[in-house]
């Protein structure tokens, strides 16, 4: 029963709970920019499970428009998008 539970919670915190979030510290910082910017140029590429969450404006593509997202919210200009799916 304990390791359900753990299970659970696991599986619960495993995806950002924003848009962009892609360190998944439940923040915009420079780091997810930096994680996006590294995913673009192929240097780094994204998890699967994490893709998602970098195409904020959801326009199906991951580019510089969206790590332009992620540095208005880490400028406080704008905040990232909530995941709308999630709760599905
Ligand atoms: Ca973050
Ligand atoms: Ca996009």
């Amino acid at each position: 029963m304990t390791l359900i539970l753990f299970l659970a919670s696991t599986t619960l915190f495993a995806l950002p709970p924003q848009l962009g979030d892609l360190d998944e510290d439940g923040q915009a910082t420079v780091l997810d920019i930096v994680r996006l910017l590294n995913h673009i140029k192929g240097t780094v590429p994204l998890s699967a499970s994490l893709q998602p969450f970098a195409d904020i404006n959801q326009d199906g593509f991951i580019t510089e428009l969206d790590a332009k997202r992620i540095s208005d919210a880490v400028l406080g200009i704008t905040p990232l998008p909530p995941v709308l799916w999630r709760e599905c």
